[in-house]
């Protein structure tokens, strides 16, 4: 199928399909078996430059088109989403820079981003605020020339492994989500310290970690745009990045849908190949289809941020409710394919299974962006009406 996609775009596909054959096919089920985090990997996508697609040219950067992102994340996530997320968190990590830092700030941390030399995190979640991100505590009180830190956040993509974190805190709790301000931390900081490893479902090569801040002194250059403006950072920075984890959930289908497909073909039952059965090929023929209505959805979510649209929250949240739903859906169908052997740790898809289901909760719940995509449509047809 012609996707319309660029010399540089088909490139960037064809460098991931390389790596993840040659690189990460080999070493996925050892670091899902083990947690283990996969710098060896890391060091590849350095070399090959892919560190640097998220990051605009100026700094360093292949150049941040969400497009180029996307394709580079679906073709990963084909092999592994978890070590394809150790590469991609960076990307979440560097939006609230990318798109609200100041000049200092961008060229102080994006390119070394960009090289491959650090990775990077984003902590908004904490124990009691996931969907409702507004319902933060930890805080942020200026004191002299530094802000201290105080609190806990939950959950952190690349927690303890990355060197550079964009954090929200709040710095005027009366104001509620006004009251929030975004900050650039660093590991090492005093005060910064990071909670156990989870132990978890699914996308086990990449880390998750709390952040635990305890008179963490921050510098006041290290606050990102104006206080008060974190929620906005905050809600601008997953508008961005949901397209890529629609892209991830994309990359986990169709991997599960080839891997059923080259299994259909060769498993034999009642002396012919199971693919010559109707039940199993109305199976193949729906999950295919669901799969291509994802990636028109997930990349036209791309091009529209690429084309410079001022709002696109409901379209990035279409992207990620969908492209998720099917995630877990065509898993689910290749596991039932493969039957028992589906069901086993030898075969890919029961491991694609279990990677696909965080695709629905993270970067926002699908219930999350339900409510998005609604409040957004009765926004638009109140302004209609103006
Ligand atoms: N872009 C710009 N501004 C936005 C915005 C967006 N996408 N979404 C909300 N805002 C603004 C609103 O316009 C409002 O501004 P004013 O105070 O000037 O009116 C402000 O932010 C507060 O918005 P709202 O009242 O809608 O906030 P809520 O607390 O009701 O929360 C949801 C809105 C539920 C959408 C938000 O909390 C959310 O996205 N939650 C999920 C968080 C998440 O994805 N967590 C995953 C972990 S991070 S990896």
């Amino acid at each position: 199928m012609d996707y319309g996609l660029t010399e540089e775009q088909i490139m960037i596909r064809d460098l991931c399909r390389q790596i993840g054959e040659e690189k990460i096919k080999p070493v996925r089920e050892h670091h899902d078996e083990t947690g283990e985090f996969p710098w060896e990997i890391m060091k590849v996508f350095a070399d090959a430059d892919l560190t640097s697609v998220f990051i605009p040219v100026e700094y360093g950067g292949m150049g941040g088109s969400c497009m180029d992102t996307v394709i580079a994340v679906e073709e990963l996530s084909k092999y592994c989403a978890g070590i394809a997320l150790c590469l991609f968190a960076t990307s979440l990590g560097a939006f609230p820079i990318i798109l609200f830092g100041s000049e200092d700030q961008k060229k102080k941390y994006l390119p070394r981003l960009a090289k491959g030399q650090a990775l990077a995190a984003f902590g908004l979640t904490e124990a009691s605020a996931g969907s409702d991100a507004g319902g933060i505590k930890t805080t942020a009180v200026l004191d002299g020339n530094e802000y201290v830190l105080n609190g806990t956040k939950q959950w952190i993509t690349n927690g303890g492994e990355a060197e550079v974190y964009t954090v929200i805190a709040m710095t005027n709790k009366a104001k509620g989500a006004r009251g929030a301000s975004a900050f650039v931390l660093e590991k090492g900081m005093p005060g910064f310290e990071f909670g156990k490893k989870e132990n978890k479902m699914g996308i086990r090569a990449s880390t998750t970690r709390e952040l635990i801040f305890q008179d963490c002194r921050v510098p006041k250059e290290n606050l990102i745009a104006k206080e008060g403006m974190g929620f906005i950072v905050a809600m601008k920075t997953l508008d961005n990045s949901r397209p890529g984890v629609a892209a991830q959930a994309l990359g986990i289908a169709t991997g599960a849908l080839e891997a059923a497909v080259q299994y259909a073909r060769e498993r034999k039952q009642f002396d012919k190949s199971i693919s010559g059965f109707q039940g199993i090929q109305f199976m193949l023929a729906d999950m295919a289809t669901k799969i291509e209505a994802a990636r028109g959805l997930v990349y036209q979510a791309a091009r529209q941020i690429d084309s410079g649209a001022k709002n696109f929250s409901k379209i990035a949240a279409m992207a990620k409710v969908f492209a998720s739903d099917v995630a877990m859906s065509v898993t689910t169908d290749a596991v039932q394919i493969f039957g028992g052997y589906g069901y086993m740790k030898e075969y890919p898809v029961e491991k694609m299974m279990r990677d696909a289901k965080i695709t629905q909760i993270y970067e926002g719940t699908n219930q999350i962006q339900r409510e998005v995509i609604a409040l957004n449509l009765i926004k638009e047809a109140a302004a209609r009406k103006q």
